[in-house]
């Protein structure tokens, strides 16, 4: 799938739209989901133009690869649910419902995730 520059993701990349920062880094920013699901709810977003997974997989150098994952897991230290527990989603092209065409993690918890279906 082609990425549109102007998904709103990119936008807050670029400062055209605010959001509620958590952390950034050279390859990363994370901010609070404007409609939080859970407690705890944190997007964590490649800054790089990746759509799905297999985008940022196959194209993304390793240092944005290991930024991405290490922002996972310091967001969770930081905002507090690591100990607890939280759980971590990507949503992926129509079949995954995703919204915003710019690959990103959901970060949730804060309370009890219950069993996820499927
Ligand atoms: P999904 O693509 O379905 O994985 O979910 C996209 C998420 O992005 C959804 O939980 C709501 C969030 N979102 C959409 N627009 C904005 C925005 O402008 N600001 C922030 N902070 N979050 C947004």
């Amino acid at each position: 799938m082609a990425y549109d520059p102007n998904n709103v993701f990119a936008r807050i990349l670029r400062g055209e739209i605010p959001c509620s920062k958590v952390r950034e880094d050279e390859h990363t920013l994370a901010f609070h989901d404007i409609n939080p699901q859970t407690p705890t709810h944190v997007l964590v977003i490649p800054k790089g133009a990746y759509v799905s997974w297999s985008d940022f997989a196959e194209t993304a150098s390793d240092a944005e690869i290991a930024a991405l994952v290490r922002a996972v897991g310091v967001v969770a230290r930081e905002q507090g649910v690591a100990e607890d527990g939280y759980r971590v989603l990507s949503n992926i092209g129509p079949h995954g419902n995703q919204e915003v065409e710019h690959l990103h993690i959901h970060v949730f918890g804060g309370r009890p995730l219950g069993r996820m279906v499927p």
